[in-house]
C-alpha cells in the first residue's frame, strides 16, 4: 500500500514539521511512506500532475487555513483521474465542525483530527489489512449508515514520537528554508479567538532531547528555526536552559520563538539582554489589542504596562529584533479603540507590527459566538471578518489600507527618518499617518501596480505635495537622505529633478580635493581620489542642518552639503558639511 503524505506551504521558503513527525511516526511499519511538498503558489495542474505519477494508493493531506481552498481542489480532481485512491485529511483546518467538511468534500475518505501521528499510524495498519475502522480513535470516516466520528485519541506522549530530522537529504534541502521546530505542545492560554486555546495542557519534550535536535540542525546548516510552541516562556527554567544553549552553540543560526513578554521574568530578561547575540533571536509577540474591555471579551489577561517595558529593554539593548501582532475587529474594539491599540503598540517602534484581521475559525470560542457581535465574515478561509456590530464595512476597509502602507513604509525599513519625522511633525498619530496616505495611495489607484524602490519615495512626495504644510521641505530633504541609505551602490538615479547638475558635482570634487580642510575630517580620511569620489559617492544640497537633527531632534534652517560613499559592500557612509563650503559652491554655481 503506497502512502504520499503532501501539503501544500503557504510559501516555498516554508516547510511542514507536522509531515516530518507524521513520516518520522510510520518510517517503521510503512518504509515505503513518500513525503513531497508544493506551495500555494505552484500551479494546481502541476501539482496534480507530480502528484498522480507517484500512483499511491493513499494520500494524507496536511490541511490548515493557508491551503484548504486549494488542497479541496486537489482532492477533487485527484478523486476524477484515479477513482479508487483513498484521500485522508489532517491538521488544525479541518480538525473541527467534522461534518461540515464530510459535507463539502464528498472526495474525503478519512479524516484524522487532533494530533496525527499515531492516529495515522492505526489507520494505515488498518487499512493495509483491511480492518474495522471503529478500533482507530481520533478519525471520521464515511460508515454504511452515514458519518462515522470515532472518540478522540489519547495525547501522545512527546518522548515517544520519533525525530522529525533525521533524513539526511531532507535536511540538504531544509538548508534555505525556514525549519519549524517544536519544544512543547499546548497553550496554557485559552484566547478565544485562537485554535490552540481549544486544546488546555502544555507537554514538553525531553530538555535533553531538544538539544540534540537542534544541534542536528544547527550542524546541517540550517539558516533559519522558528519555534512553533504556541508561548514559549511558559516554563521559565526550559525556556532559560534552551536559550542559554543556543547561545552557546548558534553558529549563525537565526532563531525565532513567539514570546508573551508581560510574563517575562526580570532575570530572564536581564540574561538575554546580557548574553544574546546581536541578530540570532527575534520574538514575536502577540499585544492584539490595548483595549482592556476587549481583551477581558476575548478571554486574554495582558499587562501592557509590562509589555512595553519589557519591549523597550529588548528594544534599547538592539540585539534581538521584534515583531509585534494587532488584530483588528475583535469585540467592541471600534475604529477609534483600534486606532489607539494601534498609536500604543506603534509608540512602541517594533521593528516588525504586522496588522492582522481577525478569523474566525473553525472551532474557537469567537466562531461559535459570532453572532453574540453580528460578525459577518467570510465563508471560506480565510474566514477573515467584513463587519461587526461596531466596525462597518467601511471602516475595515479603510484598515486595510493603512496595513498596506505600514508593510511598505514601516515594516520594510525604507523611509524611517521620514516616517518618523512626519509622525512627528505632521500628523496627530502614526495612525493618522498611515491613514491618510493609505486613502491617498487607494484614490490614486496605486494598489493595483507594482512598485520599485523610486516609486515608493514619489508617492509619498505626491501625497506630502498634495496635502502640502509648512514642513514638505524638510521631510522631503529626510526622504533624500533614507534613499540614498537604502543603496549599497551609488544609486544610477535619484527620484527627485533639483538634484545637483553633472557640473556643479565636479566643482564641489574639485574644492573638496584643493581645500581638504573645508571638508569634513572623516571624509578626508578615506583617501579618495578624484575618479574614486566620481564613482563612489553622491552629492545633495540641503537646505536644513540633517546633522543637528538627527543627533538632537532640532530643526534649524542651515545650507548643508549632504556627502554619501558608498563602498559596494557596506551601508553608505553619511558625512555632512555646513554652511562656509556652500556658500563657495553656491559662487561656483
Ligand atoms: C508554521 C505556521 C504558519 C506558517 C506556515 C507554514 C507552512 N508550512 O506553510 C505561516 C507563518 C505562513 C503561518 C501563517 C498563518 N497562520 Co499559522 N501557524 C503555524 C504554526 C505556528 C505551526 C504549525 C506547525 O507546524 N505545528 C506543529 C505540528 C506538529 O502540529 P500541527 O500542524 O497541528 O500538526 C499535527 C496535527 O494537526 C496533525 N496533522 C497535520 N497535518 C496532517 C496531515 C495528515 C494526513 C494527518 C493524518 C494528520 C495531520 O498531525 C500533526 C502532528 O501531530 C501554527 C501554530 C502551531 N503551533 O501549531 C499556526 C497555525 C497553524 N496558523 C494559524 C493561522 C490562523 C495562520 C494565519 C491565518 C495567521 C494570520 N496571519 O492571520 C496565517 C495564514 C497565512 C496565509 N497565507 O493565509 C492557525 C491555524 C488555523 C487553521 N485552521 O489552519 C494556527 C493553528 C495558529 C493558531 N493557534 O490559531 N502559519
Ligand atoms: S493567542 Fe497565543 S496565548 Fe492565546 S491561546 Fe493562542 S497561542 Fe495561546
Amino acid at each position: 500500500m503506497k502512502t504520499v503524505l503532501t501539503t501544500l506551504n503557504a510559501k516555498y521558503i516554508h516547510s511542514s514539521l507536522a509531515l516530518r513527525y507524521l513520516k518520522a511516526y510510520n518510517l517503521a511499519d510503512f518504509p515505503d511512506i513518500e513525503l513531497v511538498e508544493y506551495s500555494i503558489k505552484e500551479p494546481l495542474m502541476h501539482v496534480l500532475s507530480d502528484l498522480y505519477q507517484r500512483n499511491a494508493d493513499v494520500i494524507g493531506f496536511s490541511c490548515y487555513i493557508w491551503n484548504i481552498e486549494e488542497t479541496i481542489q486537489l482532492i477533487q480532481l485527484l478523486k476524477k483521474v484515479k477513482p479508487r485512491l483513498k484521500i485522508i485529511v489532517g491538521g488544525p483546518e479541518v480538525s473541527y465542525d467534522l461534518p461540515y467538511w464530510f459535507r463539502r468534500v464528498k472526495e474525503i475518505d478519512y479524516l484524522v483530527y487532533g494530533e496525527g501521528e499515531i492516529t495515522l499510524n492505526q489507520l494505515l495498519k488498518a487499512l493495509k489489512d483491511n480492518r474495522d475502522l471503529v478500533e482507530v480513535a481520533g478519525i471520521a470516516y464515511r460508515g454504511d449508515s452515514g458519518l462515522e466520528i470515532n472518540s478522540p485519541q489519547p495525547k501522545a506522549e512527546l518522548n515517544e514520537l520519533s525525530s522529525p530530522y533525521q533524513d539526511q537529504e531532507d535536511l540538504a534541502n531544509l538548508k534555505d528554508k525556514i525549519v519549524y521546530f517544536e519544544a512543547s505542545r499546548g497553550c496554557p492560554f485559552a484566547c478565544s479567538y485562537c485554535l490552540s486555546s481549544v486544546e488546555t495542557g502544555v507537554r514538553y519534550f525531553a530538555i535533553e532531547w531538544v538539544k540534540v535536535e537542534l544541534l542536528n540542525l544547527i550542524n546541517n546548516g540550517v539558516k533559519i528555526i522558528k519555534f512553533v510552541d504556541r508561548t514559549f516562556n511558559t516554563h521559565k527554567r526550559f525556556a532559560l536552559e534552551i536559550f542559554q544553549f543556543l547561545i552557546e552553540n548558534h553558529q549563525g543560526t537565526i532563531f525565532q520563538f513567539e514570546i508573551t513578554a508581560d510574563i517575562i521574568q526580570p532575570d530572564v530578561l536581564r540574561y538575554l539582554i546580557d548574553n544574546a547575540p546581536p541578530g540570532v533571536f527575534r520574538f514575536e509577540i502577540g499585544v492584539q489589542s490595548t483595549n482592556e474591555y476587549t481583551n477581558s471579551l476575548v478571554n486574554r489577561r495582558q499587562n501592557f504596562k509590562r509589555l512595553s517595558e519589557t519591549v523597550l529593554m529588548l528594544k534599547e539593548s538592539k540585539k534581538i529584533a521584534l515583531h509585534l501582532d494587532l488584530i483588528a475587529g475583535l469585540p467592541e474594539e471600534d475604529y477609534n479603540s483600534f486606532r489607539k491599540t494601534f498609536n500604543d503598540v506603534f509608540a512602541l517602534r517594533p521593528e516588525e507590527l504586522q496588522l492582522g484581521f481577525l478569523k474566525l475559525l473553525r472551532g474557537t470560542k469567537i466562531w461559535e459566538e459570532a453572532s453574540k457581535y453580528d460578525y459577518v465574515y467570510m465563508d471560506n478561509a480565510p474566514y477573515e471578518i467584513l463587519q461587526n456590530n461596531l466596525l462597518s464595512f467601511n471602516e475595515v476597509i479603510r484598515i486595510k489600507r493603512v496595513e498596506d502602507v505600514l508593510e511598505k513604509y514601516w515594516n520594510a525599513h525604507r523611509l524611517d527618518n521620514s516616517v518618523e519625522y512626519l509622525i512627528k511633525h505632521d500628523f496627530a498619530s502614526a495612525f493618522d499617518f498611515f491613514q491618510e496616505f493609505g486613502d491617498f495611495w487607494e484614490e490614486n489607484g496605486w494598489n493595483r501596480i507594482g512598485h520599485q524602490l523610486e516609486a515608493l519615495f514619489e508617492r509619498l512626495s505626491a501625497f506630502l505635495e498634495v496635502r502640502g504644510g509648512e514642513n514638505v521641505q524638510m521631510a522631503h530633504e529626510l526622504m533624500k537622505l533614507d534613499y540614498f541609505l537604502n543603496h549599497r551602490h551609488k544609486p544610477r538615479k535619484v527620484w527627485w529633478d533639483d538634484s545637483l547638475k553633472k557640473q556643479e558635482q565636479a566643482q564641489i570634487i574639485q574644492r573638496l580635493l584643493a581645500e581638504p580642510d573645508q571638508a569634513p575630517e572623516e571624509f578626508v580620511k578615506l583617501g579618495l581620489n578624484e575618479k574614486e569620489i566620481h564613482k563612489h559617492v553622491m552629492f545633495e544640497v540641503l537646505d536644513n542642518d540633517l546633522a543637528e537633527y538627527l543627533a538632537n531632534g532640532k530643526i534649524s534652517k542651515q545650507k548643508t552639503l549632504l556627502i554619501v560613499y558608498y563602498d559596494f559592500v557596506n551601508r553608505p557612509q553619511i558625512f555632512f558639511n555646513l554652511i562656509g563650503d556652500i556658500k563657495k559652491i553656491k559662487k561656483i554655481g
